[in-house]
């Protein structure tokens, strides 16, 4: 249950965030993303292990990928970060937070963080994954952050259904919409605040949640302290970080973040010919289906013989059905023998044991959902360079 405890604790990670606001990040050391111009400082914020730094002002970091072998749910420490504007609320205090609820409602709110610690909590385990992520590798290439494969991590998520607080709230009918907005804003006016929505339905469809715990402790600062979205299934762009104003609205919000920004081609594979323009668009949703080799890194070199090889798979919320693993360049292929099951929006682990003959070896693995979606063998593109799921694959050397 709730206790003061937990809400001082809380204001001490905030006060520990609250230095980022005055001290640079230090940086330790670099990495290289296999990508051109994929140098990137290994950087060291409060309440974070050393991450891999793509902008100072706002904090962006990646996790160094080798940690996604280390379980299925990616440590707090070492959980991705993504901001668009650099005006953070380092100095948010628990106590005096509120949320407000409005909008086209019976009964506008302003609930303390209290008030929802207090609500019957749920939990789920689910995905993050910036729309964003793996962008580095779009063949042509794009604009936008050059990211690796370490803007996602999945985590335990404890907070209250969204559609509780709406039904406190009182829905109105003719309600379409429902907004999201943190408490983060920009440097300069010109740049639009990040405001993002939901259709109705699915703001009210019980799964989408209102979060202030994350695997078992408080969300840390750069992770939406003290209350964020969770939009199981989705892209983060949807997982408000701060989150304090929700409005529901009875039209299509076309802020800059809905209207302009986050959109895929209106074509069956959300796909457009390399270097083309597509011509109509939609809001970016469900993630695609996904899997990655963990336990071996690309170039690594392997002795000949046993091995187990271990990676994970996720989806947009079908579930992993089957992980089927290619030590030969893709000719053939083995089905692995999957994890625990964490629920549908989680990394799914897999492995698989196998022998590795001497010589160049390119390791393949490929994913298929319940709902019978599976990855492509060659890149799907677009202009932001979303969904990719392309077949990974991991060169190595036996010897
Ligand atoms: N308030 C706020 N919330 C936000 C954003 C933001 O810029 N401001 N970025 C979104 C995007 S694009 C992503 S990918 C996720 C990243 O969540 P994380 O930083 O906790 O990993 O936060 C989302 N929520
Ligand atoms: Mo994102």
């Amino acid at each position: 249950m709730i206790d003061r405890r937990d809400l001082l604790k809380g204001a001490g990670l905030a006060a520990a965030a609250a230095t980022l606001n005055s001290t640079r990040a230090l940086a330790l050391d670099t990495v290289t993303l296999p990508f051109t111009n994929g140098e990137r400082p290994l950087v060291k914020y409060p309440q974070k292990r050393p991450m891999i730094g793509l902008t100072s002002r706002p904090p962006q970091l990646e996790t160094p990928f080798a940690i996604f072998n280390d379980g299925p749910l990616t440590p707090n420490n070492a959980f991705f970060v993504r901001y668009h504007l650099s005006d953070l609320p380092y100095n948010v205090d628990p106590d005096k937070f509120t949320l407000e609820v409005k909008g086209k409602v019976d009964k506008p709110l302003k609930l303390s963080l209290m008030d929802i610690r207090k609500m019957k909590a749920t939990e789920i385990v689910a995905v993050n994954q910036c729309s964003g992520n793996s962008r580095g590798f779009s063949d042509p290439r794009v604009a936008g952050g050059q990211l690796g494969n370490g803007a996602m991590g999945n985590a335990r998520w404890r907070g209250v259904p969204l559609k509780a607080v709406l039904e406190m709230a009182g829905v109105q009918t003719g309600a379409k919409q429902v907004t999201f907005n943190g408490m983060d804003g920009p440097v300069s006016d010109k740049t639009p605040d990040f405001v993002k929505a939901l259709d109705i339905e699915h703001a009210t469809d019980g799964e989408v949640m209102l979060a202030y715990g994350m695997n078992g402790e408080d969300l840390p600062f750069l992770n939406g302290f003290p209350l964020r979205l969770i939009v199981p299934g989705y892209y983060g762009t949807y997982w408000v970080k701060h989150l304090n104003e929700i409005t529901v609205i009875d039209n299509v919000y076309d802020g800059f973040w809905m209207k302009s920004a986050y959109r895929i081609p209106d074509t069956p594979c959300n796909c457009v010919d390399p270097g083309t323009a597509p011509k109509a668009t939609i809001p970016i949703n469900r993630f695609t289906i996904r899997s990655f080799i963990t336990s071996v890194a690309d170039g690594a070199k392997l002795k000949a013989g046993r091995a187990t090889l271990r990676g994970i798979a996720f989806d947009g919320g079908k579930g992993i059905k089957e992980v089927s693993v290619s030590i030969d360049g893709g000719k053939s292929w083995t089905q692995a023998k999957l994890g625990k099951d964490l629920g549908k929006y989680s990394f799914r682990e897999w492995k698989l044991p196998v022998k590795l003959a001497a010589g160049p070896v390119e390791l393949k693995v490929r994913a298929t959902s319940n709902g019978g979606e599976t990855q492509p063998d060659t890149p799907r593109w677009n202009p932001a360079g979303y969904l990719r799921n392309v077949v990974e694959t991991v060169r190595v050397t036996v010897a």
